[in-house]
């Protein structure tokens, strides 16, 4: 079968069919996802893969260290960890014999996954074992774009601003929901990082805040702080920025979290049952 990319909105997303991840073996697999992902401003979606939770872990670590082997999730998040594979975060609304499959409403907030740690996430790898039949959607924004949009005087100003992101130190954070360990709340879980990073691969300026996880801007009284960043964030997600996933059995879709932000819509009662795997990446390097 022919590998084939295929756009999915001018903003951000490419489809690729004929790939088959199971093998990574296969000729530059890997080299060529990192260009492709590059290229479709840090979103790629694979149809129909046929993955063992062992596969799904050996394709993600071919990208790089992941979360759960080189370095621990939080506490809060280890009752959803898959029992045989700590890479594998379980992401569910699911409840088997009492016992619950994964973090229900994960996500359900604009972010960048891990962005509170010093080095954050690159990579998130969300397989889509069980979808509703409607509703559960994802989506996208793609934080490059939404950079360059912004006008010199705007651009000028933010280039040397540092935030904080914390974990569960955002306000509108759906982590208030449930029980969070407090060990979590302290110093691994907390991060400075620049407001505008560069991409270690493409060299691309991306704004690197988001409403999930970013506490404050240094620097700024709150009032300000909130005002700048509510800015930012009203500017990132407006749709001609975004791409919306409805998601189909054995979907696995690659985002960088490096440029990109989501959001998982929770509107659906349904099962749904995915494994994600992280890929650690770099610290943050400023614009
Ligand atoms: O459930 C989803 O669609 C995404 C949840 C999320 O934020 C994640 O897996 O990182
Ligand atoms: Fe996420």
């Amino acid at each position: 079968m022919d590998v084939k990319t295929t756009r999915l909105c001018p903003a951000i997303g490419a489809e690729i069919s004929g790939l088959d991840v199971s093998d990574i073996s296969s000729g530059n697999l890997i080299g060529e996802l990192r260009q492709a992902v590059n290229e479709a401003g840090g979103l790629l979606v694979l149809r129909d893969q046929e993955l063992t939770p062992e596969q799904h872990v050996d394709f993600s670590r071919a990208f790089g260290p992941l979360f759960g082997e080189a370095e621990q999730l939080q506490n809060t998040v280890k009752p959803y960890l898959h029992p045989d594979f700590p890479q594998i975060y379980r992401v569910s609304n699911k409840v088997v014999d009492g016992k619950v499959q994964g973090r229900q409403r994960a996500g359900t907030y604009w972010h960048s996954d891990v962005s509170f740690r010093k080095k954050p996430a690159m990579f998130s790898i969300l397989y889509g074992i069980e979808v509703p039949p409607l509703g559960g959607d994802t989506v996208f924004t793609n934080m490059t774009l939404a950079y360059e949009a912004l006008s010199d005087a705007m651009k000028e100003m933010i280039a040397p601003l540092h935030a904080v992101h914390h974990f569960a130190g955002a306000s509108n954070a759906a982590w208030s929901h449930e029980k969070v360990e407090e060990e979590d709340l302290e110093g691994a879980n907390v991060a400075e990082h620049p407001v505008v990073r560069i991409h270690a691969e493409t060299g691309a300026k991306s704004l690197f805040v988001n409403p999930g996880n970013t506490s404050h801007l240094i620097g700024f009284s709150p009032e300000e702080s909130n005002a700048l960043l509510g800015f930012l964030y009203e500017h990132a997600i407006q749709p001609e920025f975004q791409y919306r996933h409805r998601w189909c059995p054995r979907d696995l879709i690659i985002w960088d979290n490096r440029c990109t932000l989501h959001y998982a819509i929770s509107d659906y009662s349904a099962d749904r049952y995915m494994h994600r795997t992280t890929v650690i990446g770099e610290e943050p390097v400023a614009a």
